[in-house]
């Protein structure tokens, strides 16, 4: 157990904050491997990785992925030039994990969107090349020891563990274990913002044939109809879609294959939704689409004591 490296959140401050002890402990320096720590924007530390195959970055605030290029390529994952990073703030792009609900709370209206597990820090409990082309890392969340107001909302000893595998695809893997005398519901989602070269040139193929709730209309069901094009704004979660699912920008496909996920989530905000945002940057909506590997609306994880359930995603570049 590695507490000497364990994030208190508490709303404005992180105590015990120690990239030179991070990376005495977890760095790798080979020939074909880097990877270090440093202290990012808002003092939030971030790992940086390097392989043979890719390189990539990781904020220890969400175990939240803000980078992914496989060697030659440009970054897959998309963050928002007006993201702001502070301590319990969500990062609009990279890969926010949502945990353990999706959206707004049921019945709690002033809970936050998608959960806390993006906005707490996570404890790195592992890194190693298991090859000049792989590097894999593991981090750590414990809900019970997680701050008061945190708990409140989420009373189940409830453990994370997310593997993330960095090669010439990225591998992400987020098991939930109930360690509570009660059984619990969860849902969830990886809420990947892809780069994508213009969103209105952009194809999802996959999900034809599927019905989803319209968020963007009063979560009406709907059948999609062909493949998916993006000329307003888009807000679906997508029902029983457990296949594979290809975004095609005109520039690269990528491919989509999960586990432990029997929904999937499109969203664009188009220009008038972002711009009430107020992050998304100018004109950012263009080059950003989120396809989320998730447990939502009735595709929700119920887990009794003791069990576990693991949500694993997949992307690869194809030509
Ligand atoms: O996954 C789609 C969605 O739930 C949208 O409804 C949209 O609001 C988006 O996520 C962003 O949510 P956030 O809480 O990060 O602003």
């Amino acid at each position: 157990m590695y507490s000497r490296y364990y994030w208190s959140w508490s709303k404005y401050t992180v105590k015990s904050m120690n990239i030179t002890e991070l990376n005495d402990r977890y760095s790798i320096q080979s020939n074909d491997t880097t990877l270090s720590f440093r202290s990012g924007e808002g003092g939030i530390p971030v790992m940086e990785i390097g392989n043979q195959q890719a390189s990539a970055a990781i904020s220890l605030q969400g175990a939240h992925v803000l980078s992914w290029s496989p060697a030659g390529q440009q970054d897959l994952i998309w963050v928002s030039d007006d993201a702001s990073f502070a301590i319990g703030k969500s990062v609009r792009g990279g890969i926010p994990i949502c945990w353990p609900w999706f959206g707004a709370h049921d019945h709690q209206a002033n809970y936050p969107a998608h959960g806390f597990a993006r906005t707490v820090m996570w404890q790195v409990t592992g890194t190693e090349a298991l090859s000049a082309e792989i590097t894999q890392i593991t981090f750590k969340l414990e809900t019970e020891q997680l701050d008061q107001p945190i708990q409140a909302m989420w009373p189940w000893p409830t453990t994370l563990e997310y593997r993330i595998t960095i090669s010439d695809t990225l591998t992400l893997e987020l098991i939930s274990t109930n360690h509570s005398d009660e059984t619990f519901t969860i849902g969830q989602a990886l809420h990947t913002y892809f780069r994508v070269d213009d969103v209105s040139k952009t194809l999802v193929t996959g999900l034809e044939g599927k019905d989803y709730l319209d968020k963007t209309d009063d979560f009406k069901r709907k059948t999609q109809s062909g493949a998916i094009h993006i000329a307003s704004e888009v807000d679906r979660v997508y029902l029983n879609t457990d296949n594979d699912v290809v975004i095609d920008d005109q520039q690269r496909k990528v491919h989509i294959s999960k586990q432990g996920s029997h929904s999937t989530v499109v969203w664009n905000p188009w220009q008038f939704v972002a711009n009430k945002m107020g992050d998304l940057g100018q004109d950012g909506y263009l080059n950003m689409l989120c396809v989320e590997s998730a447990n939502a609306a009735d595709d929700t994880v119920v887990l009794a004591l003791g069990k576990s359930h693991q949500l694993s995603v997949k992307y690869e570049i194809k030509k």
